[in-house]
């Protein structure tokens, strides 16, 4: 898998990405910037983070989703420009527009062992030959180390990749600086690495599903719509509020206007 300079152009992580299922774009975000939605999370972390431990997500591990109504700067991660870009290259050619799939903050404790290898986009009941379903986009709120729990992942063990599922021995680890992010595909085989350090791991993952495929988090249900309405046109679109093509999702105030072509 390669780390490639935030300098590359989209061609490049395309090729890598569609080659490999996984590919890190380092340093994309700016320090500051993650500080402030790490702040934005904080309290909710200290408050709900544990109310999704499970056998799953570990014990020692502090999660959270539908971000967009809890940190208002996440989306400046989600609508990250050269990920979008990343992400219409791939999903772009196999629908009319790309959606939010889920928004998750994960925050990965000292003592916490290697999550089970799984693929994200497994609660679709089916595959098309050649066609990825889904991207994930894992941003470094720290730097990513193996002793810390880097993303662990099978590289080419995506769908539309070359290598037999399952191998745990070819299990590689997604080391990268803070402010980096690992694009993956939803097929991918991957998971939260163990803990070992003394300080926790934190990052965000963001997804991104084709358009006509159901949205994982229900954005629609999870978001204030006053809160929806305030980000920027970009976000409200990969939320939902725009229809795929014509006819799937419409709805009287589409943004362009399609209710009233249909
Ligand atoms: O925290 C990580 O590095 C990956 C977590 C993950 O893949 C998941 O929870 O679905």
């Amino acid at each position: 898998m390669e780390n490639l300079s935030s300098h590359v152009d989209t061609e490049t992580v395309v090729e890598c990405l569609v080659r490999d299922g996984a590919v890190i774009i380092e340093h994309l975000a700016q320090a500051p910037l993650l500080k402030v939605i790490m702040d934005e999370l904080r309290p909710h972390f200290d408050r709900e983070g544990a109310r999704f431990q499970n056998d799953f997500n570990g014990y020692q591990t502090l999660r959270l989703g539908a971000l967009l109504g809890l940190a208002k700067h996440s989306a400046d991660l989600i609508a990250h420009p050269q990920v979008l870009q990343v992400a219409d290259a791939v999903l772009g050619p196999h629908c009319e527009c790309i959606r939010l799939g889920s928004t998750t903050a994960i925050e990965i404790y000292p003592g916490q062992p290697v999550q089970e290898l799984h693929e994200d986009d497994s609660f679709y009941p089916m595959r098309i030959p050649k066609v990825e379903f889904q991207i994930g986009a894992m941003w470094a709120l720290d730097d990513f180390t193996i002793e810390n729990g880097a993303t662990r992942l099978v590289q080419g063990s995506h769908w539309t990749g070359q290598v037999t599922k399952n191998d745990e021995a070819s299990v590689i680890s997604a080391e990268m600086p803070k402010g980096s992010v690992l694009l993956y595909f939803g097929s991918l085989l991957h998971g939260g690495g163990a803990n070992n350090s003394k300080h926790p791991r934190a990052g965000i993952i963001n997804t991104y599903a084709l358009g006509w495929l159901r949205q994982e988090e229900n954005q629609y249900l999870s978001v204030p719509r006053e809160l929806a309405d305030s980000y920027p046109e970009t976000v409200r679109r990969l939320m939902g509020y725009q229809a795929h093509g014509k006819y799937l999702g419409m709805f009287p105030a589409d943004p362009d206007g399609r209710w009233y072509e249909a």
